[in-house]
C-alpha cells in the first residue's frame, strides 16, 4: 500500500561526496532493490519510497577541500529543502549516503519542526571535525559539527536552526581524533562511548541519549536519531566505509528502538553509510530493515498521530 496516504516517506540521499568511497551512493538504490519497502509494508506500516536525491556532478579532486565543502553543501541543501518541504502528515526516514549528507537531513527537519531538534547520534566516530582540523580531508567527518554552527560557513551555513548542544548525544563513539574530541568537550556534547557502552549496557545507555535529546524548555523541534551503521560492530555489520572493531550488537539497537514508537516527540529517523557492494548476500540491507522496523512499526505514536489525523486506510489496525 503506497500513494497519497501514505504515512512513512522515505528520501534516499545518494551521495558519497563526503567518503572516502563511492560506494555509499549506491545505498538508496540497493536499499529499494533489496525490498526495504516491502519489509515495513509486511510490519503495517504504510511505507513510500518518495524519491532519491542524487549529486549534480562528480565529487572534485581530493585535495580540493573548498570544492569537496561547496559540492556537499549543494547536496545537504537539496536535501534540507525537500525535508523542509515534505507534507505535515507524513513522517521521514532518510536514508543515505555518507554521513555528510546528515547536515542536509537535520537542518531541514529543524526547519520543518520549527526549531532545533535534540538528536541521538549513534556512531563509530564523532564526526566533529571542521576544514581546519581534520585528518583525513574527508567531509563525513565533519557534519556534527556543522549542524552544531562550528567550521566552514558553506557547511555549518545551510538553512535552518542549528543543534543545541545541550540536547545532543553520542552512542557508540570508538574512534576520534583529539581536535573533534575537545570540540564537543568545549560545547558540551554528552558523550557515551563504547567503554561506558560495555560497563552500563546499552539499555541504560540509549534511555540516558533519549532523555537528553528530549529534555530541556525549548522543545518544539522535538526529537530525532541518526544511525551510521558503522556504530554497529563489523563482524555482525560490515558493510560500511569505515569499520571500527568492538562495536554495539546490531539486535541490541533494534531491541532499544522499539522505544522510539512510544514517542510524540520523535520527528525523523536517518540511518547512512550502507555499501551494497560490501553487502552480497543482503544482511545489512535486513539490518536497516530491522532498525526502521523497530523504530516505526506497529504501535508507533507519531503514525498512529498521523492515521488518527489523516484517516489512512492503509494502515494495519494496532
Ligand atoms: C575520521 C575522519 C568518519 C564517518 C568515518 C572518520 C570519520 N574521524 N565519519 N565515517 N561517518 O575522517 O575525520
Ligand atoms: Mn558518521
Ligand atoms: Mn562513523
Ligand atoms: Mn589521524
Amino acid at each position: 500500500p503506497s500513494g497519497p496516504h501514505s504515512l512513512l516517506k522515505i528520501i534516499g540521499a545518494g551521495s558519497a561526496l563526503g567518503a572516502p568511497h563511492p560506494g555509499s551512493a549506491a545505498g538508496p538504490d540497493a536499499l529499494e532493490a533489496s525490498g526495504l519497502v516491502e519489509r515495513l509494508q509486511g510490519l503495517g506500516i504504510a511505507a513510500e519510497w518518495l524519491e532519491t536525491l542524487k549529486p549534480l556532478a562528480a565529487p572534485p579532486d581530493g585535495t580540493d577541500m573548498a570544492g569537496r565543502l561547496a559540492a556537499n553543501a549543494e547536496f545537504a541543501r537539496r536535501l534540507a529543502d525537500h525535508l523542509a518541504a515534505l507534507d505535515p502528515g507524513s513522517f521521514p526516514l532518510v536514508l543515505g549516503g555518507d554521513h555528510a549528507v546528515a547536515v542536509g537531513t537535520w537542518r531541514g527537519l529543524a526547519r520543518r519542526a520549527g526549531g532545533a531538534p535534540g538528536l541521538v547520534w549513534i556512531d563509530a566516530h564523532l564526526d566533529s571535525h571542521t576544514a581546519g582540523t581534520t585528518h583525513s580531508g574527508n567531509i563525513h567527518g565533519m557534519p556534527l559539527a556543522a549542524l552544531l554552527g562550528e567550521g566552514d560557513p558553506a557547511l555549518a551555513g545551510i538553512p535552518g536552526p542549528r543543534l543545541d548542544p545541550a540536547r545532543t548525544c553520542i552512542v557508540g563513539a570508538r574512534a576520534w581524533e583529539p581536535e573533534e574530541r575537545a570540540r564537543l568537550d568545549r560545547l558540551g556534547v554528552r558523550i557515551f562511548d563504547m567503554q561506558q557502552v560495555r560497563e552500563r549496557g546499552l539499555a541504560a545507555v540509549f534511555l540516558d541519549a533519549l532523555a537528553i535529546a528530549r529534555s530541556g524548555t525549548g522543545r518544539e523541534g522535538g526529537f530525532g536519531v541518526s544511525i551510521d551503521l558503522d556504530a554497529l560492530d563489523p563482524q555482525a555489520l560490515p558493510a560500511v566505509t569505515c569499520p571500527e572493531a568492538g562495536g554495539i550488537d546490531p539486535q541490541a539497537l533494534a531491541d532499544l528502538l522499539l522505544t522510539l514508537r512510544g514517542c510524540g516527540d520523535f520527528i525523523g529517523l536517518e540511518i547512512v553509510e550502507y555499501r551494497p557492494d560490501l553487502d552480497p548476500q543482503g544482511d545489512g540491507a535486513r539490518w536497516v530493515a530491522e532498525f526502521a522496523g523497530a523504530a516505526l512499526g506497529p504501535g508507533s505514536y507519531r503514525l498512529r498521530e498521523k492515521e488518527r489525523h489523516y484517516g489512512a486506510s492503509n494502515y494495519a489496525p494496532l
